[in-house]
C-alpha cells in the first residue's frame, strides 16, 4: 500500500495546549483558543500542528499520563471541541497530529486500576509487574525521569511496578498481545475522528529487556531504550495501523544515533516516518556526570554541527529527518544557546536558518516564532514535576549538586522554560488570559509578544514566515544534498545544499564575535541572497555576532 509523504513538503508546529490560548478564563488553555489562533497560523505558513496530549488525565506530567485515551479532558474541551478543531484546521488545509503516549499511561487509567486489584485478572497483565526481594528489596537499580527508583510498591497487588517517569505513569507491558491491540484500537477511533498522525512518545522504551539487569550507575536510566523487540512492537504497528490508515509518524527516540537511526526510519523498514534526535540538544551537558541533565558546559557548537551533519548525511536516502531545537521538554534557543538581549532577533533567526536550511522537517515549537525567552523564577515558583523529582534526588537526597548551581541549570535547561503562557500582547497577562494562568507568564511579555514582533521592523514572525514559504516553494530544501563545511570553526556553522546545477549556501554565525569567513566563497562570483538577518554590502564581509543567511550561487 502507498503512504503519502505530505510530511516532507511540511513544517509543523507543536502546539502546548496549556499554555497556548484561554478563551474561557480558567487560566488554562483550551482547544478553542487553538481553533481561535489558526488563522496566526495560516499566517505563519504551516501545514500541520502537533497538539500535546489533551486526553483525561490527573495532569501529573501535564497529560503525559493519560486516565482515558478515548476522552478529552473537561480543562482542554470537550470531543466535540476536538472534532470541531479538526474540521477547521482541514478547512485552512492545516493537518492535525496528535500526541501518542503509550509506554505508559496514567495510574488512574482503568487499565492500571484493575491490573493491580490482583495477578489474575483481564487487564493483570497490562503493565510490567515484579515481585520484591526477600527484604522487600526493588528488582533493580533502574532510576525514574524524574528522580527516584523506576519502581513502586503495590500494597493491593503485593508486587512492584515499573514507571519510566513518574510513580503515577506506571509502563504499559507491549510483550502482552492484548495491550498491543488496545492501542491499535485506540489509533483507530482518533483516525475516524479525521487525524493525520502521531507523535510517539518515548517510542524506543516500549520493549524492554526481560532480564532487567541493573545499571552501571544506581538510578541511571541507560538500559531503558531500544529494548530486544522494540522494531518488532513497531513494525507491527505500522503494518496493522499507520500503513492501512496512511497516518504520519514521529517518534520520540532519546537514545537514537545517526548511526542506528535509519533502522526506524528507512521507508524500506516500515516502521517510523522520522524520529527526534536528542543527541544534538545534548552539546550542553557534561558527559557522565553523576547531575545528568543538569550538569552543564558551554555549547560546543562544533559537536552540534557534527552531530546535525552526521544525521543529513547517514539518513540520506534512507530515512527523513525531523528538525528541531524547541520542544516542551526544551528550554528556549535563544536563552540556551543564543543571546536573549543584545543579539535576540539576530540569535533567534540565527538558529533558524541553520534548522530550516537543512533537509527534513522542520518543527516549531510555539513562541519560537517569536524568540520567547526563558524566564529566571524562582525555584518555588516552577511547577514541572521532572524538575521538582531531581531537586529532591540530588540536591536533597543525593546532595551532588548545590542549590545554587541546580538553580543556576534549571534557569538554562528546565522544560518549564517552555512552557509560560504564550504571549499574544502586552496586556493583561500577555492576552493568553483574563484569570490569572496555571504558570506564571514570563514578565519579558511586555517587550515579547506576538503583536509587537509583527510590528516591528525586526520581525522573528516575518523571518520564520520567509523560511517556511521556501520549503514550499524551493526543491532545494527538500531533496538537495548536504554538505558541512568549516567543519572545525568553532562558531561559524554553514553547509552547502545542491540539486542538479542549483547551488546554496547556509551560513551563521552561532557567537557573539565577528568572524572573517570569506575564504568560504573563494569559487562564488555572481550570488544572489535568498534569506538573510542583517543588511550587508557583500557576502565576503566579516560576519557579525549571530549574523546568518542563505545565497543562492549564480556562477
Ligand atoms: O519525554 C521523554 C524524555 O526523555 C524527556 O525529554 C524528558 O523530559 C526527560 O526527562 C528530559 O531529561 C517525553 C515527553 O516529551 C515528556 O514531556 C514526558 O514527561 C515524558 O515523555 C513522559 O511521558
Ligand atoms: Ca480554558
Amino acid at each position: 500500500m502507498m503512504r503519502s509523504t505530505w510530511w516532507k513538503d511540511a513544517v509543523i508546529y507543536q502546539v502546548y495546549p496549556k499554555s497556548f490560548k484561554d478563551t474561557n478564563n480558567d487560566g488554562i488553555g483550551d482547544l478553542k483558543g487553538i481553533q481561535e489562533k489558526l488563522p496566526y497560523l495560516k499566517e505563519l505558513g504551516i501545514d500541520a500542528i502537533w497538539i500535546s496530549p489533551v486526553y483525561l488525565s490527573p495532569q501529573i506530567d501535564n497529560g503525559y499520563d493519560i486516565a482515558d485515551y478515548y476522552q478529552i479532558d473537561p480543562m482542554f474541551g470537550s470531543n466535540e471541541d476536538m472534532d470541531d478543531l479538526i474540521a477547521a484546521a482541514h478547512a485552512q488545509e492545516i493537518k492535525i497530529i496528535m500526541d501518542f503516549v503509550a509506554n505508559h499511561t496514567s495510574d488512574q487509567c482503568v487499565w492500571f486500576q484493575e491490573s493491580r486489584k490482583s495477578k489474575d485478572n483481564p487487564y493483570s497483565d497490562f503493565y510490567m509487574w515484579k515481585d520484591a526481594g526477600p527484604n522487600r528489596e526493588v528488582p533493580n537499580n533502574w532510576g525514574s525521569s524524574f528522580g527516584g527508583p523506576a519502581w513502586t510498591w503495590d500494597e493491593s497487588r503485593q508486587q512492584y511496578y515499573l514507571h519510566y517517569y513518574a510513580k503515577e505513569q506506571p509502563d504499559l507491558n507491549w510483550e502482552n498481545p492484548k495491550v498491543r491491540e488496545t492501542i491499535y484500537e485506540m489509533m483507530h477511533y482518533w483516525k475516524k475522528k479525521g487525524i493525520d498522525g502521531w507523535r510517539m512518545d518515548v517510542i524506543t522504551s516500549i520493549s524492554k529487556d526481560l532480564d532487567f539487569p541493573d545499571n552501571e550507575i544506581p538510578f541511571a536510566k541507560n538500559n531503558q531504550h531500544n529494548g530486544p523487540r522494540m522494531h518488532e512492537f513497531i513494525h507491527e504497528m505500522n503494518q496493522r495501523v499507520l500503513t492501512p490508515l496512511d497516518m504520519m509518524s514521529v517518534g520520540e527516540a532519546p537514545a537514537a544515533k545517526a548511526s542506528n537511526a535509519h533502522l526506524l526510519v528507512d521507508p524500506k523498514r516500515e516502521e517510523l516516518d522520522m524520529v527526534f534526535t536528542f543527541e544534538h540538544m545534548h552539546i550542553d551537558r557534561k558527559k557522565g556526570d553523576v547531575n545528568g541533565r543538569w550538569a552543564l558546559q558551554a555549547p560546543d557548537i562544533v559537536a552540534l554541527k557534527n552531530i546535525m551533519s552526521e544525521w543529513q548525511e547517514n539518513l540520506r536516502d534512507r530515512g527523513w529527518n525531523a528538525l528541531y531545537f524547541a520542544n516542551h521538554d526544551r528550554a528556549r534557543i535563544v536563552s540556551r544557546w543564543g543571546n536573549d538581549r543584545e543579539y535576540h532577533y539576530e540569535s533567534a533567526t540565527a538558529y533558524a536558518t541553520i534548522l530550516h536550511g537543512q533537509q527534513g522537517t522542520p518543527y516549531v515549537y510555539q513562541g519560537e516564532e517569536i524568540g520567547m525567552t526563558n524566564p529566571k523564577f524562582e525555584l518555588e515558583e516552577y511547577v514541572d514535576i521532572e524538575l521538582r523529582g531531581n531537586y529532591e534526588h540530588f540536591v536533597e537526597d543525593q546532595q551532588t549538586i548545590s542549590k545554587k548551581d541546580f538553580l543556576d541549570a534549571v534557569h538554562k535547561v528546565s522544560r518549564d522554560n517552555a512552557r509560560t503562557p504564550m504571549q499574544w500582547n502586552n496586556k493583561k497577562n500577555a492576552g493568553f488570559s483574563e484569570a490569572d494562568p496555571w504558570f506564571k507568564v514570563n514578565p519579558d511579555y511586555t517587550e515579547i509578544n506576538v503583536e509587537k514582533d509583527l510590528t516591528s521592523e525586526k520581525s522573528i514572525f516575518r523571518y520564520y514566515q520567509k523560511l517556511i514559504a521556501l520549503r514550499h516553494q524551493e526543491e532545494i530544501l527538500k531533496e538537495g544534498t548536504y554538505r558541512l563545511l568549516l567543519p572545525e570553526h568553532p562558531a561559524i556553522f554553514a553547509y552547502e545544499r545542491q540539486l542538479d546545477e542549483q547551488k546554496w549556501l547556509v551560513v551563521a554565525n552561532l557567537s557573539e564575535y565577528t568572524h572573517d569567513v570569506a575564504e568560504l566563497f573563494d569559487d562564488v562570483q555572481v550570488y544572489r541572497f535568498v534569506i538573510q538577518n542583517k543588511e550587508r554590502e557583500t557576502v565576503t564581509d566579516a560576519l557579525r555576532p549571530y549574523e546568518s543567511f542563505i545565497i543562492q550561487v549564480v556562477e
